[in-house]
Order: structure tokens, then C-alpha cells, then sequence
């Protein structure tokens, strides 16, 4: 896969995809995010079973993604806005309701609808050097790729409004300690950080992965009893997989189970 904005490499199971404009700081602009949906949609049909972990980072080792493109944004009429947020809807949600984990490695900045990108993975870790926040109101508009509804849900009401109405941009600490991230970590260290976490995962049993993820993103915004009534297919539907007798057999004789995903 050769894409213009972002640079795509596999490794095993895993796949880095890179933002990959670092002249506009990563900047997205339409073109960026048709590449992401186009790839995403590629490894979600045609490389599914060998994806198993996504990595979302940023090149030039400044940014993550500063933002929309403001420059693109800045001569939309309402039609042309509304259909950029529907892009960035989709590209999101193919984030969020991927089959496999996608985690972010923020590597500098992450404002705006970079900050939104990170809030649609599952897991979110930064570098030292990181500053993330929402300030589309300085510009007139809001976060308009979901950012505002996740960001209730990862740091609570009061905590959204203070990042979005403030603008102010979050030094990697306090992100971490809000919430919004999971771990910061040396800069230079980042990468081999989070490609050890996403081996990790990738050596785990890939539908059951798959199954957690769904049920816990679809679960979040339904009543407790419908989440749970969620939670008890997906366990009975892991039944039927070889990864289930895999795991199983291997925990009672004492081996390792080699997961296939089937
Ligand atoms: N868009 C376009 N270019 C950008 C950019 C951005 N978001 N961020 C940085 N750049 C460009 C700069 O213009 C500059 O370009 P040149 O002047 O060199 O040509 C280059 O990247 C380097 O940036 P700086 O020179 O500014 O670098 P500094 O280190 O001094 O500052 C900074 C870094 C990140 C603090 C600063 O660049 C900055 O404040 N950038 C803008 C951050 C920002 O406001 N981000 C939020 C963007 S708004 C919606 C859909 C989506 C959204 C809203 C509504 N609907 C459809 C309803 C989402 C909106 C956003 O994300």
C-alpha cells in the first residue's frame, strides 16, 4: 500500500501507519483522511487475518496531528464542512469499530482532530514532548470529528468543557493524569514502547481481542442489561472458535497456545 499522506509498514501482525505531513505538522486535510479510510477498510477486509495490531503515529518528531488543515478548512461553506465531518466520522468510527486494537503513539502534538483521532483508538500512549487539546474554539468552531461526545466519556463532563472551552493545550503529565492517555513515556522511547505493547497484544487469541473490543465500544452506550446480553453472546460465540480449545488445552498441559484467529 503507497499512499501520499501516510506511510504504511507491516511488520508481522503489526501495522504503523504514519502521518505523514510533517511540513503542516500532520495537518489533515480530506485527502489525508480518504487515505485512512482507504486503508483501514483494506486491512478490516483484505488483511484481516494478518492484522492484528494497528499503530497511528506522526512523522517529523514534532507532531502527531496538529489539527484539521486550516488551511483546507478555512474556505469551506457550510456544505463542504459538514461533508469533512462526515468523512471524519467515518474514518473514526472505522477506528473505533475496527476488528483489531489500534493504539496511538503520540509523538508530539496532538490538537484538534488529532487529539479526536487519539480519542477514537484503544489505547493512547505519549511521549515526554507531547501536548495534546481541543482548540477549535479559537477558531470559531468546535471539535467536529466526534471529539467533543469521546472526550466526555475519557475525562467526564466537567473536564471536557474545561479542555474545549479553554483551548488550553495539556502537557503529556496531565493528560495521563486526567485520563486522556495512559502512559508517558522518554520521548526516544516511545516507539519501542508501544511496538513492545502491540506485540504483546498480537500474541494474544485475536478474536477474543476482537470480541472485548466490541463489546466494551458498543456495551459503554447501552443499559447494563442490553451490555450484558452483548457480553454473554460474544462469550458464547468465542466458544465456537479453535483459539477457545488452543487457549484451553494449552493452559491444562501446560504449554503456550499459538493463536491462529479462527
Ligand atoms: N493546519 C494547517 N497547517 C498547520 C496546522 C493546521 N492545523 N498546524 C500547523 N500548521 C503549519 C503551520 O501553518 C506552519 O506552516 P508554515 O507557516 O511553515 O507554512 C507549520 O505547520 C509549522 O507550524 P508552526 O510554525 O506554527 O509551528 P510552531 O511550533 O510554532 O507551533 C503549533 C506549533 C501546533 C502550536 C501551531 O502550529 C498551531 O497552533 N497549530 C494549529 C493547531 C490547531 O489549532 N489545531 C486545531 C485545528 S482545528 C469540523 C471538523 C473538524 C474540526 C472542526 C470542525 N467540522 C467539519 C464541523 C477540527 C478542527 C481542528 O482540528
Amino acid at each position: 500500500m503507497t499512499y501520499e499522506n501516510l506511510l504504511v509498514e507491516r511488520e508481522g501482525f503489526i501495522v504503523k501507519i504514519t502521518f505523514n505531513r510533517p511540513k503542516t505538522l500532520n495537518a489533515l486535510n480530506s485527502s489525508t483522511l480518504r487515505e485512512l479510510e482507504s486503508c483501514l477498510t483494506r486491512l478490516r477486509r483484505e488483511e484481516k487475518d494478518q492484522t492484528r495490531v494497528v499503530i497511528l503515529t506522526g512523522a517529523g518528531g514534532k507532531a502527531f496531528v496538529a489539527g484539521a488543515d486550516i488551511s483546507e478548512m478555512s474556505s469551506f461553506g457550510v456544505d463542504d464542512a459538514r461533508e469533512f465531518a462526515e468523512l471524519g466520522h467515518r474514518v473514526l468510527d472505522l477506528i473505533a469499530e475496527a476488528p483489531f486494537p489500534v493504539i496511538a503513539a503520540i509523538n508530539g502534538f496532538a490538537l484538534g482532530g488529532g487529539c479526536e483521532i487519539m480519542l477514537a483508538c484503544d489505547l493512547a500512549y505519549a511521549s515526554d514532548r507531547a501536548k495534546l487539546g481541543q482548540p477549535e474554539v479559537n477558531l470559531g468552531v468546535i471539535p467536529g470529528f466526534g471529539g467533543t461526545q469521546r472526550l466526555i466519556r475519557r475525562v467526564g463532563l466537567a473536564r471536557a468543557r474545561e479542555i474545549v472551552y479553554g483551548c488550553d493545550m495539556i502537557d503529556a503529565e496531565k493528560a495521563r493524569d486526567i485520563g486522556l492517555i495512559l502512559e508517558v513515556f522518554p520521548h526516544d522511547e516511545l516507539e519501542s514502547k508501544v511496538t513492545g505493547i502491540a506485540q504483546h497484544l498480537a500474541s494474544k487469541a485475536p478474536l477474543a481481542i476482537s470480541q472485548a473490543k466490541r463489546v466494551t465500544e458498543k456495551g459503554y452506550d447501552e443499559s447494563l442489561w442490553a451490555a450484558h446480553e452483548l457480553e454473554r453472546q460474544a462469550f458464547g460465540l468465542l466458544f465456537g472458535t479453535e483459539d477457545q480449545t488452543a487457549g484451553m488445552k494449552s493452559f491444562l498441559e501446560k504449554t503456550k497456545a499459538e493463536f491462529k484467529g479462527r
